[in-house]
């Protein structure tokens, strides 16, 4: 009856009960950072005085920040490198490519957990790992005791039926099942693919409904490991790692979807919700300004190889600028040995850096008003540098065509017109991919090494500053805070704490990217949160909607707010990884009891969780409105670790005994 992520989360149990909602603590076998969430990992680990990690393997990966266009972002780099160097973990050098397909390329292990501080990290559940983003210091703790905790996930099981018809893909695959679900569908759940279409997709073709699982809020996304995994691991030369895994025949699922592979047709979301999905047809041949192929999503050798063939020949159109940023290092070695490359470039297209590039607003802003049709995996409002930008997310076919075309063009129904054969890309051979490990800087032999000076120095620049630490709540006291902010449904941390090439340089300095908090959302929240720091309340709170915080794993979300003096966020509802990464900065996340009393709270009012360590031992709790003296239920979702971290003032005090 087991399903295989019950059955791979047993095998890593360490404590608790594998009961849906109860608090488990499970082995982690590996973990990756990227750079813009990474400087503050390890600002985190060194913090925790640890030596050697505890992993079987951890790695730092530089794909996000690499404009370079101050000293900040390189002295980011050099950071990283040399206390990956000093704590046993592999540095992939920038260039390299994005951290989640050189994960899939280079150390990705079916059947093992890999725990990391990005929210795509369940790219890896395409090769059948149980893969989970999380915030930075839950990944410190995981490279420094080898664990993590979470709630037991419910298990949904997406049958996938029949085959994927040529000039549908893998996107449209993920975006059906976002329209299904939502962005808040997949909160404490596993997504867990199954059926008889499973073995029609190729393992990269997998991490990319796996990847996009995160704009689910799901817990992770996960495909069994067969044939095809054997495949993909053969052609990275890495066919040794390889163990079939799946679920048993008669696996019993919390929830069922059923995708017919056969049925489905181009798809888009929509401007700017990744669940904003419709028929590529049914939006219709929209004028299109700028087409970006590339992201952790959709940068596959498959991805470009078909980009190329739709392109080979022809013209990009005159009013669109496409830009392709290659996942990695070996797939551009090996579309330029294969001779596709040139096929993009003649076209017209601009190659940028195997790296994030755009999809972060690293670059390549579109033009006011811009449409921009992305094979990306987030279109928040604003998040490619331009505001008032229209992003729709497609497919690679999708966006390769339209390219060409100049609007939206559905690939499926338009190609006989368009006189474009898709042909069936060839499997790589085993080994094309198997390249020196020339991008990675393995760490030097640490056993024997302590905490002490026989370590690797740790480089710092200026621009690297102390990250801030909350405050324990003593016995008696309140948990306070004026109402700062009245949020609406679905706020990202994006919405939160924006991230651009502006702001990206800056993911070590909390102080300078506390003036740009919630900047989108509302210009004055950062002068108003610093006012209510000095006022009666001495700090302040936020009030949201449903999934607060849903989107990027950033706990700058989280700490820049801790800097500006938030205590308390009282929401609808909660995207799991920025509540743990409030609760891990010490500030308590309340989740109302009545959804319509969050209409009766004012901007000003002063909220108080009165007594607040009693309080925090009862599931149910009241919130004073101390300005109108009206009480609001509140629930109160923490475990009995949690809530002690909420009290210490934050989980490195929690762990630190400084409670
Ligand atoms: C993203 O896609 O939003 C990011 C940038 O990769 C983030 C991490 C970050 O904010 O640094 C994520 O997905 O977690
Ligand atoms: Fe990078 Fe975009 Fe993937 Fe985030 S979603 S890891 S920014 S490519």
């Amino acid at each position: 009856m087991g399903t295989l992520a019950y059955k791979i989360l047993a095998e890593h149990l360490v404590s608790g009960r594998l009961v849906h909602g109860e608090e488990i603590t499970i082995r982690i076998d590996q973990t990756l950072t990227q750079d813009s969430t990474g400087t503050m990992v390890y600002l985190q680990l060194e913090a925790m005085d640890v030596g050697a990690v505890k992993t079987e393997l951890s790695v730092a990966y530089i794909d996000h920040n690499m404009l370079q266009t101050g000293f900040e972002n390189a002295d980011d780099h050099v950071f990283i490198q040399s206390v990956a160097a000093r704590h046993g973990i592999v540095f992939q050098k920038p260039g390299g490519g994005i951290c989640h397909q050189l994960h899939l390329e280079n150390y990705a292990v079916p059947g093992k957990t890999l725990l990391g501080s990005d929210s795509h990290t369940p790219s890896a559940g395409g090769l059948g790992m149980i893969a989970i983003g999380a915030g930075g210091l839950d990944v410190a703790v995981a490279m420094a005791q080898g664990v993590y905790s979470l709630a037991v996930p419910k298990v949904v099981g997406v049958e996938l039926k029949g085959a994927l018809r040529p000039w549908v893909s893998a996107k449209d695959v993920i975006l059906y099942v976002l329209r299904e679900l939502t962005v808040k569908g997949g909160v404490g759940r596993i997504i867990e693919y199954h059926g008889d279409g499973v073995a029609t997709l190729s393992a990269t073709d997998r991490a990319t409904i796996t990847n996009m699982g995160a704009e689910l809020g799901a817990t992770t996304s996960l495909f069994p490991s067969d044939e095809r995994t054997r495949e993909y691991l053969a052609q990275q030369g890495r066919e040794a790692v390889y163990v079939p895994l799946a679920a048993d025949a008669d696996a019993a699922y919390d929830e069922t979807l059923v995708c017919d592979l056969s049925a489905l047709e181009p798809l888009a979301a929509k401007p700017h919700s990744p669940d904003n999905v419709e028929g590529v047809k049914s939006i219709g041949p929209i004028h299109v300004d700028q087409v970006a192929i590339g992201s952790c999503t959709n940068s596959s050798y498959v991805d470009l190889m078909k980009t190329a063939a739709i392109l080979r020949g022809r013209k990009v159109h005159p009013n669109v600028s496409l830009v392709i940023s290659p996942g990695s290092a070996a797939i551009l070695s090996e579309i330029a040995r294969n001779g596709a490359l040139s096929d993009l470039i003649d076209a017209g297209a601009r190659i940028i850096e195997n790296g994030c590039g755009p999809c972060i607003g690293m670059g390549q802003s579109p033009k006011s008003g811009a449409v921009s049709l992305r094979t990306f995996n987030r279109n928040f409002k604003g998040r490619s540098g331009t505001n008032d930008a229209e992003v729709y997310l497609v497919s690679p076919e999708t966006a390769a065509v339209s390219a060409i075309t100049g609007v939206l063009t559905d690939g499926l129904a338009q190609h006989a017109a368009l006189g474009i054969e898709l042909p069936d890309i060839a499997a790589p051979a085993p080994g094309t991919f198997k390249r020196e490990p020339n991008f990675a800087v393995f760490p030097p032999d640490l056993s024997g090494a302590g905490t002490g000076a026989e370590m690797p120095e740790v480089v710092m620049g200026p621009n690297i500053k102390p990250f801030p630490r909350g405050k324990a709540v003593k016995e008696g006291e309140a948990i306070l805070g004026e109402i700062v902010l009245l949020a609406g449904d679905n706020i990202t941390t994006d919405d939160i704490m924006p991230s651009d090439s502006r702001l990206l340089p800056y993911r070590s300095n909390i102080p300078h990217l506390a003036e740009y908090c919630f900047e989108k959302v509302d210009p004055q929240f950062a002068e108003r949160a610093k006012k209510a720091k000095l006022g009666p309340a001495q700090g302040g709170c936020i009030v949201g909607g449903e999934n607060y915080g849903q989107g990027s794993s950033r706990e700058h979300a989280a700490l820049v707010p801790l800097y500006l003096g938030i205590h308390l966020v009282l929401a609808k509802s909660f995207a799991r990884i920025h509540r743990a990464n409030l609760i891990n900065s010490g500030i308590l996340p309340l989740v109302f009891a009545e959804p319509a009393d969050a209409e009766k709270l004012k901007q000003g009012n002063i909220l108080a969780l009165e007594n607040a360590r009693e309080q925090l031992t009862k599931e149910t709790v009241i919130v004073t409105n101390r300005t109108t003296g009206e009480r609001v239920k509140a629930l109160n979702t923490l475990s009995a670790q949690e809530t002690l971290m909420v009290l210490a003032g934050g989980k490195i005090n929690s762990i630190r005994g400084e409670a």
